[in-house]
């Protein structure tokens, strides 16, 4: 997986919503995902408005948005449209499968109306996928949380692998894996989402911590790069994004050559 590009890689994707992202990847150049962590609606919108082309996928937390409104979402997908992105929202599901299923259809912010693909917990059991994979009719993906980026997580290595496994009956509903690790998995159609990257490795004050580019891309085998206050908190978030995008995409035209 480490070493077929993204093109390959969409023609032997099982779920629908893989296959998108990586076309899209392919297409724009880009493996960046902006998580729009921000709590106006207007701030978020803005911000896509600028960064939008430079990224492949969008990361939502919609439960932080202040004056979230059906508005918000129609914007939200008229800009997806037009800027060529897929919609993460960034919910970990981790409850019992009835709850799930509530959680993710109904509510406030009506999430499988709109989101392209949700993350989730393997925590409550196999239930949590059949939930979600009952619930809607049209294409979409769940990211699995196999591993976190922050420090002292309880995730060990035996939960890990039994995550991958209790994945492998869902192959037309796993769009791929939160993880850290090229080794979590080894299946060629499905996405390696990565947090914790920024320009230079270092941690938050709340344990968050940070790898670069070359490491999340070269040695780790991140597919999909999520950066949130490395973009959100800069002076010019463009600029910001486009440094983002082009350390990110180098590294992967590197891992694919063969060559490092
Ligand atoms: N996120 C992580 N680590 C994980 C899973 N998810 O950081 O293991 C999410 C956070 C946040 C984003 O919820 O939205 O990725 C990272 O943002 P940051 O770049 O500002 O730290």
């Amino acid at each position: 997986r480490m070493f077929l590009s993204y093109e390959k890689r969409a023609e032997l994707s099982t779920n629908a919503i893989a296959k998108q992202l990586f076309n899209i990847m392919a297409a724009k150049k880009t493996n960046l995902c902006l998580s729009v962590d921000l709590t106006s609606s207007t701030k978020i919108l803005d911000l896509i408005e600028k960064v939008g082309n430079h990224v492949c996928l969008i990361k939502t937390h919609v439960d932080i948005i202040e004056d979230f409104s059906s508005g918000f979402v129609s914007s939200l997908q008229h800009l997806a449209k037009k800027l060529n992105f897929l919609i993460l929202e960034d919910r970990k599901y981790a409850d019992i499968g009835h709850t799930v299923s509530l959680q993710y259809t109904r509510g406030l912010y009506n999430v499988s109306d709109w989101a392209d693909c949700v993350t989730c917990h393997s925590l409550p059991g196999e239930g949590i996928l059949k939930a979600l994979n009952g619930a809607s009719n049209t294409d979409k993906g769940v990211f699995l949380l196999a591993e976190m980026s922050s420090e002292g997580n309880l995730i060990t290595q035996q939960y890990t692998q039994e995550t991958v496994k209790m994945a492998e009956k869902y192959a037309e509903l796993i769009c791929g894996f939160v993880c850290q690790n090229k080794d979590t998995f080894k299946n060629p159609g499905i996405i390696q989402l990565t947090p914790g990257v920024q320009l230079e490795s270092s941690k938050d004050n709340l344990g968050q911590v940070y790898n670069t580019p070359e490491k999340v891309v070269l040695e780790n085998g991140g597919d999909v790069m999520v950066v949130g206050r490395g973009i959100v908190a800069a002076k010019n978030s463009e600029i910001q994004a486009v440094l983002y995008k082009d350390a990110l995409w180098k590294c992967y035209t590197k891992r694919i050559s063969g060559k490092f």
